[in-house]
């Protein structure tokens, strides 16, 4: 005998994707269609070098017009947004001095070089920087002025990681703990770490739970730590907890290495020595350090660069 009952049924459709749209780079990037390309403007003046170096964290490049159509669509996004009137280029002539290239060597004449009128001029022996106003004009200055810049990433150059969901391919996603990591090998004091890992838009890893410790610790023994030249504090990565930040007593990992936490006052910020266990350590300490980015389940499902159309549906089905 049969009877009737119903059943509910709870379809999930995924991946209807109407249209894919890859313009996506960062949340914090801008994309121009008419150059296939995304910026960021900086709003916080920084000299040339540290300008370049904030670009290439975020996995761009320092700015400059390769035409006169790139110029004029920056010039008109930075008007619409930006009150102030200069900006540093991606151009200098740092290695022979009065010879102007890109960042990427390309000589000057090859891109955009509309000087001001009676630039470049040197003035002072010393200026191998290159500003670009908002009238258009680009003008010779010191590489130690600070100024705005802009971070370009083109479409072309775009490599996605899918496994991360984020646009930066040295993050390796963990089956193990569900998130994604990045070895940092350039030393640095725990400040600093906390801000490169979430311009990269990650955040200083905090061990979960004695699975993640455990990875972390692997990570660490792995991660190719020889040939670092700079001087740093071994023996210890830094985390994300911290006096002000993370409480370790919630993070569900708190196994302190032996005698630590010993520094009091004098170790307010968190590491994790490489055997996994923990230890506070001299946030002007420089040592290696690790990223963590969470993969947004959800995020991916909506994923900003497909518009995917997810439909759930629930249907009672009579049988
Ligand atoms: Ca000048
Ligand atoms: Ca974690
Ligand atoms: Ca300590």
């Amino acid at each position: 005998m049969f009877r009737s009952s119903y059943i509910l049924i709870f379809v999930l459709l995924v991946g209807a994707i109407a249209q894919r749209d890859k313009k996506f780079f960062r949340k914090d990037f801008k994309y121009i269609e008419e150059t296939q390309s995304f910026y960021k403007i900086h709003t916080i003046a920084k000299n040339f070098e540290d300008a370049n170096e904030m670009c290439e964290i975020e996995g761009a490049q320092l700015f400059y017009p390769n035409d006169d159509t790139e110029a004029n669509a920056v010039i008109s996004y930075w008007n619409l947004t930006q009150p102030f009137d200069v900006v540093f280029i991606g151009i200098s002539s740092q290695i022979v001095n009065g010879v102007f290239e890109t960042i990427d060597n390309i000589p000057i004449s090859d891109v955009y070089n509309k000087w001001e009128s009676g630039e470049p001029n040197n003035a002072g022996g010393e200026e191998n920087c290159v500003q670009l106003k908002k009238n258009g004009v680009l003008n010779d200055v010191s590489c130690d002025y600070k100024y705005a810049f802009i971070c370009k990433k083109t479409l072309a150059s775009l490599q996605w990681n899918k496994y991360c969901h984020m646009p930066n391919m040295d993050y390796e996603y963990s089956e193990r703990t569900g998130k994604c990591y990045k070895f940092h090998l350039k030393p640095a004091n725990w400040a600093e770490a906390y801000a490169k890992c979430s311009w990269e838009q990650g955040y200083l890893a905090v061990a979960d739970s004695q699975t993640e410790a455990d990875y972390l610790k692997e990570i660490t023994e792995k991660a190719p730590k020889d040939n670092i030249k700079e001087d740093y504090l071994s023996g210890a990565v830094l985390l994300g907890f911290h006096n002000r930040g993370v409480k370790l007593e919630d993070s569900g990992y708190s196994t302190w290495g032996n005698a630590q936490p010993d520094g009091g006052a004098k170790e307010k910020c968190g590491s994790m020595f490489y055997n996994g266990q923990l230890n506070d350590i001299n946030c002007d300490s420089k040592a290696l350090f690790i990223c963590e980015h969470d993969v947004d389940i959800l995020g991916s499902l909506f994923d900003e660069r497909f518009a995917a159309l997810e439909t759930t549906t629930e249907t009672a089905v009579n049988v």
